[in-house]
């Protein structure tokens, strides 16, 4: 089959990956979308550099969904050609947080790894998924407009709820990066809470789809980004703030607007540091590393898609297009996500 792979020495589209049976527990899935993930550029240049933590190669492509095309020995209830999403975070099953469905956090972190990160992925006609409990059925939601619900619909939801608490309506949620990862979390946002919601971006683009799904204000990331928040919030702080960038400059500005006993949520891996010391954020504020999300998390953000809620932004690529799509990302001239649509 063809499949976009991360070789030691780069990525590229090859054409002689053999489908394999799947074995013992495993399921063979015919992918439907496979999302290009801004995370996809940290690996590839931290493999260049030889600095990844996953060993190449393998398929790239995180985000999937496919339909059920066989199943191995041993798998019961799954049904073929059933329309499924595919849980990433594949942990070890057996540790406290994979059996309390935190298997995002699993405890045995070197095996915290997934299809298209360290394992083969969806950028390829098939892929192998390990276990049943990976799938999530789709019900009628379309499966190629769909895949970027796996990850940029499932990381910000997780931080939306682990917030919710600091998110009453007479709250300020400041939203910074409003690329696939942050046009999902405004309109988990709007669909969770009644929070006033202020979006940061570079792209005045992003910042106008922003308003269409809901942010209140706007605001340029510039270097007049943080008086102009503030001019919004007439002088206070926002309660919870969301970095869906993790560069310098947004860490700085997000822990200078979080208020006291607020919270701050850094989800990007932009390669910023966040600084510790009395005055670099206020008093009580709470700084959390969202990593992913719970399978059950999953199924209540498929259940937010299917209610017409959330809905991402799609461009579709097909297989040999992928570094198409990769160079999109990077410059940011993508609406929402770019998703690979391997069998058309
Ligand atoms: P993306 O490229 O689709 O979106 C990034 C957005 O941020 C773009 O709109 C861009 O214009 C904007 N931006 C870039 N620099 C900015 C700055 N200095 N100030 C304000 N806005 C800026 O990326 P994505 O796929 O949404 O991923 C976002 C980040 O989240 C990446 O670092 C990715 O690796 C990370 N990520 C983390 C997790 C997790 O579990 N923690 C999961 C998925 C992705
Ligand atoms: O889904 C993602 O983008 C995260 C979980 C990637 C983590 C990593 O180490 O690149
Ligand atoms: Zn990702
Ligand atoms: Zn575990």
């Amino acid at each position: 089959m063809h499949a976009y792979r991360l070789f030691a020495d780069g990525p590229r589209l090859v054409d002689d990956l053999p489908i394999t049976e799947p074995r013992e527990g495993e399921i063979l899935v015919k992918i439907a979308g496979a999302g290009a993930c801004h995370s996809d550029l940290h690996v590839i240049e931290a493999t260049a550099a030889g600095k990844s933590f996953f060993t190449p190669p393998f398929t790239l492509g995180h985000e999937n969904t496919g339909w059920v095309e066989a199943v191995g020995p041993g798998v019961r209830n799954v049904a073929l050609g059933e329309a499924v999403a595919i849980y990433c975070a594949w942990g070890c099953g057996r540790c406290r947080a994979c059996l309390i469905s935190a298997e995002n956090y699993c405890e045995r972190q070197a095996l915290l790894l997934g299809g298209g990160l360290g394992r083969d992925g969806g950028m390829a006609t098939h892929m192998i998924v390990p276990a049943a409990r990976y799938l999530v059925p789709l019900g009628d939601l379309e499966p190629r407009d769909a895949a970027p619900l796996t990850d940029a619909g499932l990381t910000p939801y997780h931080a939306v709820k682990r917030a919710l608490p600091l998110l009453a309506p007479d709250a300020t949620a400041l939203v910074v990066g409003i690329g696939g990862l942050g046009h999902m979390a405004l309109q988990i946002l709007r669909a969770l809470t009644s929070a006033r919601v202020i979006a940061v971006d570079l792209s005045e683009a992003r910042l106008a789809s922003a308003r269409e799904l809901g942010a209140d204000q706007t605001v340029v990331a510039d270097e007049h980004a943080l008086e102009r928040v503030r001019e919004i919030t007439h002088g206070a702080a926002v309660d919870v703030a969301f970095d869906f960038v993790g560069a310098q400059s947004t860490i700085d500005l997000a822990r200078k607007l979080v208020r006291a006993d607020g919270e701050m949520l850094i989800v990007g891996l932009g390669g910023g540091v966040m600084p510790y010391a009395q005055g670099k954020i206020a008093w009580g504020a709470r700084v959390s590393t969202p990593f992913y999300g719970s399978i059950a998390e999953l199924r209540e953000v498929i259940a937010l898609a299917a209610r017409g809620r959330l809905h991402a932004h799609v461009t579709r690529f097909s297989l040999d297009r992928v570094a198409d799509a990769y160079r999109a990302l990077h410059d940011g001239t993508l609406d929402g996500r770019a998703v690979i649509t391997p069998n058309g």
